[in-house]
């Protein structure tokens, strides 16, 4: 029995395959962690999908960006994107499943066999663990509700930047959501700065990766995806950064929890 961490699939099922044949997955006895990110910009969603949910008892995972957007479309909330490849879902007799078990998954997870805590982007330095498994609460509230029209509508957006508990409504889901799905640099005082991509090499000196800022309130594992342009290196002991950008040409990468080895392969 062995728990695997994998980052973002998106779509790429042929890879996901080649990689779950490599670490020898028995859904009979392992676990799988996915990071988020399962769908959207690869070739194969539905395929992705129907398998996840197959081995449903064998898996868990967070939403990433791209699996809110393909719920905000799913949702008529809004439209299709040019580069979005998730079409193969919302023509299919599953959608409206697929839809529904998406919206049940949450944005961070907590595993305490292992001590780690698995989101999409990231952990804001100046968040508890039972503060992010909260909020994460706040927002799986909404998308399991009728208010989840609203929120579809305005999740999208860079503000507000600044966490405050006294954030309400669509600024504080929206904070949240930004927070744990997208983020990548802030700024020196914790605020977020959602469009640089750069590696961390080329980063501009105002801003730092958010797991350069030092958390005093949690000191476990994360585990995250989101951030293809690490390649899978974070410079952090107990951070593990798992996209190693499958969708473009890179690879698609597990990490066995037990034993903290990573197993990769090269997209297919
Ligand atoms: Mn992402």
């Amino acid at each position: 029995m062995a728990t695997f961490a994998i980052g973002d699939i998106q779509g790429c099922y042929q890879s996901f395959k080649k990689l779950l044949k490599k670490i020898k997955f028995n859904p009979n006895r392992d676990q799988l962690l996915l990071a988020g990110d399962l769908i959207n910009r690869g070739p194969q969603s539905l395929e992705t999908m129907r398998f996840i949910i197959q081995h449903q008892d064998s898996i868990q995972c967070v939403l990433g960006n791209h699996d809110l957007h393909y719920l905000a479309v799913a949702n008529h909330c809004q439209p299709i994107g040019r580069s979005d490849t998730f079409q193969d879902i919302l023509n299919s007799n599953d959608n409206d499943a697929i839809c529904c078990w998406l919206s049940r998954q949450p944005l961070a997870l907590y595993n305490s066999d292992f001590d780690a805590l698995m989101v999409h982007a990231g952990l804001p330095a100046f968040w508890s663990l039972d503060e992010a498994i909260g909020y994460s609460k706040e927002v799986s509230k909404v998308l399991q509700s009728p208010t989840r029209y609203q929120y579809y509508v305005s999740m999208y957006g860079n503000q507000p930047d600044r966490w405050c508990d006294s954030l309400l409504g669509m600024d504080r889901l929206r904070y949240i959501t930004n927070a744990l799905t997208r983020m990548r640099y802030c700024r020196q005082d914790g605020r977020l700065q959602l469009t640089n991509k750069s590696p961390l090499n080329q980063k501009p000196s105002q801003l730092v990766a958010w797991f350069q800022l030092n958390n005093s309130r949690y000191n476990g594992h994360i585990l995250f995806g989101h951030w293809a342009a690490l390649n899978g290196q974070c410079d952090r002991p107990k951070h593990f950064a798992l996209d190693t950008g499958c969708v473009w040409g890179g690879e698609l990468t597990a990490l066995r929890l037990d034993d903290l080895k990573k197993f990769a392969v090269s997209a297919q």
